[in-house]
């Protein structure tokens, strides 16, 4: 028995809003679709943020459906949750979820008991944190089914691995699974667990969130004939390289041709990160400069880290995350995180697709939960 792990595809996302890096992304998920139908898997399984929005692109929605319909000749079942990125904030089927409806893939984030060959298989669509003493409680409440092998599905973060998205913690699992299916953290990791494995794969590809920064991304061929679940991490190979330079601000002529030499023989043009440091910055002539890497590499950031006294450690970026800095601004505005993260990372989403109803509906959403919080 033999399954592949994959999570956090994001198909659709974007980086630096460049069609090559939306290319980039289909072009890792294809690596594993075909190392699935190389391997003879018994079934993929998807632990969430399958798209990168909940509504996606006809392009993604057709990457996806290309990718299940392989599968499906081969004879490979398609297991999958949701993670947040695919469940909308208003009552919709998720994009997802339409798959399942036309029997191409198995939705199991139910919560129920799915068996497939030998194999017990039970997942839940993600919990938001608020919503984790109930997910908890749901996995306490598991019936183990006479199973040779059982494998549970979640995209949640566990504190033990990353602790900012501590929703839940490994204590929180149940024990008695050969493997831990787990989606939302990024970052490839894995530890034993009881008698089993808890693995993240990571996404395939960095997400806009990541930054340029050096990885490895891939997915996870899981064996599971033997007493123990055999974890084999297969490194994407198409992925396009990142690459991160710390320069003195005197000697930034020199960098243009290091990564003329880096980039030498890369089949794609590489991500280039530049940290400048040093005394007496013109920024006119960083710019200069740094525009002849535009014929090197497929898109650049710089920031500069001033040396001078006054203002020691102190950053700044010449193209500023414009997310982070959005809610950064509305966390300064509002003087409140939950209020910035609603209007950035819910209502700003509905309003820039022009989904007036929809953002209604949210915080008409928001507020009967607020109220119903207030009565208990
Ligand atoms: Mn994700």
């Amino acid at each position: 028995m033999q399954i592949l792990h994959v999570s956090d595809t994001h198909l659709g996302c974007m980086q630096f809003n460049l069609k090559e890096r939306e290319d980039d992304v289909y072009e890792a998920f294809n690596e594993a679709i075909d190392a699935a139908v190389k391997d003879k898997v018994d079934a993929v399984i998807h632990a969430g943020d399958i798209f990168h929005t909940p509504k996606p692109s006809g392009t993604a929605m057709l990457r996806l459906g290309e990718a299940l319909k392989r599968l499906n000749e081969h004879g490979i079942r398609f297991f999958f949750t949701l993670g947040e990125h695919d469940i909308s904030r208003v009552r919709d089927t998720p994009s997802p979820y339409v798959f399942h409806k036309l029997g191409m893939a198995t939705y199991i984030g139910d919560g129920k008991p799915h068996i497939h060959k030998d194999m017990l298989l039970i997942g839940f669509h993600k919990h938001k944190k608020s919503e984790s003493d109930d997910l908890r409680r749901k996995l306490r409440s598991i019936n183990l089914a006479d199973a040779k092998r059982r494998v549970l599905l979640l995209h949640q973060g566990l504190g033990e691995f990353h602790p900012y998205a501590n929703e839940l913690s490994m204590n929180d699992l149940p024990l008695g699974f050969n493997y831990y299916a787990m989606g939302h953290l990024h970052d490839h990791a894995m530890k034993p667990y009881g008698d089993g494995i808890v693995c993240y794969p990571g996404s395939i590809d960095p997400t806009p969130g990541e930054g340029i920064r050096e990885f490895k991304k891939g997915f996870c061929i899981v064996d599971l004939s033997g007493s123990e679940a055999r974890v084999d991490f297969i490194q994407v190979r198409s992925s396009r390289r990142h690459m991160e330079y710390v320069v003195e601000y005197e000697r930034l002529g020199d960098l243009i041709k290091k990564v003329m030499d880096d980039a030498k023989g890369l089949k794609k043009k590489p991500l280039v990160a530049v940290r400048i440091k040093g005394k007496g910055i013109d920024s006119a002539r960083i710019a200069s400069i740094l525009s002849r890497l535009n014929d090197i590499c497929l898109h650049y950031t710089w920031e500069v880290e001033i040396t001078s006294r006054a203002s020691a450690g102190r950053l700044y970026n010449a193209k500023p995350d414009i997310d982070k800095e959005l809610f950064a601004l509305a966390k300064d505005v509002l003087a409140n995180e939950d209020y910035a993260n609603l209007a950035i990372n819910e209502l700003l989403p509905l309003l820039s697709d022009g989904d007036v109803d929809g953002a209604v509906e949210m915080i008409w959403k928001r507020f009967e939960e607020s109220r119903s919080v207030m009565d208990k």
